[in-house]
């Protein structure tokens, strides 16, 4: 794709380097080569970086082992879906498994290079696709996990999600237009008055919007995290039907990005930091110019107007005589048999759907009010439970130190082992959102929780241990804003005392007798 250079002239970095020597979507020819050559012959910048096009990421923690990062729009996926994902994850033994990301998304362990050509075969058999989920691309496009289901829903977030996504994608073949971003891009569909999607933490947001009485979206734009700057999304001051008109919106913007953003310091180069240097309104401005009409002005306010919800249990939907059951994950991690589970679940009870949040749970909707009682009997729902406690009920975690080179500590076993001991000495008495994440980069999104807890080292004793900051005051769902960190460097093995004063302190939680 043709690159705008460098308006200061600054030397290119490494990373637009070598995207400017070789497209990262190339690699999709190459991948029968590689697994005649396995990973260890491969050219290093292949390796570790331009397979990530493909979705599929070396892992330096578990060399030989790769992960691969689907796409799942809106969260949603099929039992036989997950029942191909399951089966690819069960040949890798002990080193396969999935995880629920934190974009309603599922990423796969354990994959060997020489698997990778069958591996694309069996996702193509489903519908499946992993391409441009990773580096300088559009990150799996998120939505309301309620589309479609809910009374109470404003726009049907379905069909717009997998638009955007086909448009970005060429339908899931890999698309040259858009392989080639200053850095990643992440964006979210709203249709529901509760903001599900954590609508202020994306580069581009669509949000639902009555203007003059018809029903659309505001758009915001600009929210990211970075190790660097966390920024909530601003209004961008565009107001768009929810049809089409989305989808142009983002290939405008995307085009705009794609040839003004800056790439000189990947610190400095996500969208926010091209909306300073332009300002909101010049931005509006030449994203018009590019789609070649003007963009209505946004509406007075939005809709979103209720608490979020968390979906965790059993409730009616939109269809007479149907309900979904939310079933909490701890931490969004499967195994294969739990996916063979799931899926059957689904098929057996529902219509064969199953749905992913972005706090790594999964929903099943479409159950007949007659199968319920069976369904609330199988055993997976004793390891997924639709009745967590207020503190499994809300905890979300990065991958951490287990897989993630980035990582300052492990995250998912002790978020599990921490809620784990404090939900056995405290009684508390509402939710409490506790989001681990094992470095600054912020994948667990410390800034959106109640409790926000952030890998880092600490010190004790005179020694450098692992620690973690501590983010609070985060706010989802109507007038979200962003929390900040409140106290830094906290030991690891001190940390259940610190949690259970504020648990009792700030979230009225008592000791057991
Ligand atoms: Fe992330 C990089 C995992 C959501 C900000 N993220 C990474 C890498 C790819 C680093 C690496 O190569 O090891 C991690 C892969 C680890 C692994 O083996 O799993 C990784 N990010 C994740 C996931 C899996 C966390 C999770 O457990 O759920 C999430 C995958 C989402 C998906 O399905 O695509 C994930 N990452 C996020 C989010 C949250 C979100 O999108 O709502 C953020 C903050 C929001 C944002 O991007 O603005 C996030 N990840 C980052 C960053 C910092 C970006 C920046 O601008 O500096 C990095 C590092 C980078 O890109 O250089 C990063
Ligand atoms: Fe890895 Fe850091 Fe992201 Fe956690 S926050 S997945 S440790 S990059």
């Amino acid at each position: 794709m043709v690159q705008a250079p460098e308006k200061d002239g600054t030397t290119l970095n490494k990373f637009e380097k070598f995207k400017a020597e070789k497209d990262g979507l190339a690699i999709k020819d190459e991948l029968d080569h590689f697994a005649q050559i396995g990973w260890e012959a491969m050219d290093k910048t292949d390796l570790e970086h331009r397979l990530k096009w493909v979705g599929v990421f070396y892992r330096p923690v578990t060399p030989g082992k790769f992960m691969m990062r689907l796409r799942v729009p809106n969260g949603i996926i099929s039992g036989e879906q997950m029942r191909v994902l399951g089966e690819i994850v069960q040949r890798y033994g002990d080193d396969g498994n999935a995880d629920i990301t934190t974009r309603q998304n599922l990423q796969l362990r354990g994959i060997r290079i020489e698997d990778i050509p069958d591996i694309f075969q069996r996702l193509k058999s489903v519908g499946m696709t992993s391409v441009q989920s990773g580096m300088d691309n559009v990150r799996n496009i998120t939505g309301s996990p309620m589309a479609g289901l809910d009374a109470d829903e404003l726009i049907d977030t379905r069909e717009l999600v997998q638009k955007v996504q086909d448009m970005i994608t060429n339908c899931g073949q890999g698309n040259y237009q858009f392989t080639n971003l200053p850095r990643k891009f992440n964006i979210a569909i709203e249709g529901g008055r509760d903001n599900s999607v954590h609508a202020e933490i994306n580069d581009i947001a669509f949000v639902p919007a009555y203007k003059e009485g018809e029903l659309g979206f505001n758009v915001v734009v600009g929210g990211f995290f970075s190790a660097k700057r966390c920024e909530a999304a601003i209004p961008m001051n565009v107001w768009v039907r929810p049809n089409q008109e989305v989808v142009d919106l983002c290939r405008g913007i995307l085009e705009v990005y794609r040839d003004n953003g800056l790439r000189a310091n990947r610190q400095k180069s996500r969208l926010m930091w091209l909306i300073d240097e332009w300002g909101i309104e010049e931005f509006r401005t030449r994203v018009a110019n590019q789609l070649g009409y003007p963009l209505a002005t946004a509406a007075e306010k939005d809709a979103i107007d209720w608490e979020k919800r968390d979906h965790l249990g059993v409730f009616p939907q939109k269809q007479e005589g149907l309900s979904y059951i939310g079933l909490c994950v701890p931490v969004g991690r499967l195994f294969a048999d739990d996916m063979f589970d799931l899926a059957r679940i689904a098929e057996v009870y529902g219509s064969g759907e199953l749905r992913l949040t972005v706090e790594q749970n999964v929903i099943i909707p479409n159950i007949a009010a007659e199968n319920m009682p069976t369904l609330l009997t199988e055993p997976l729902l004793a390891k997924f439970t639709p009745n967590p406690t207020p503190l499994q009920r809300a905890l979300v975690s990065c991958t951490g130190a287990q897989f993630c080179n980035f990582a300052l500590i492990e995250t998912k076993n002790k978020a599990v082992d921490l809620i784990r001991q404090l939900d056995a000495e405290l009684n508390i008495p509402r939710g409490v959102r506790m989001h681990w994440t094992g470095c600054p980069n912020s994948c667990g999104q410390p800034q959106v929780a109640d409790i926000g807890l952030m890998g880092t080292k600490a010190r004790k004793d005179g020694k450098t241990v692992e620690g973690v900051d501590l983010y609070m005051g985060g706010k989802v769902g109507k007038d979200a804003h962003l929390g900040s960190c409140v106290q830094k460097g906290i030991p690891c093995e001190d940390l259940k005392s610190v949690l259970t004063s504020i648990l009792i302190e700030q979230f009225g939680a008592t000791p057991k007798g």
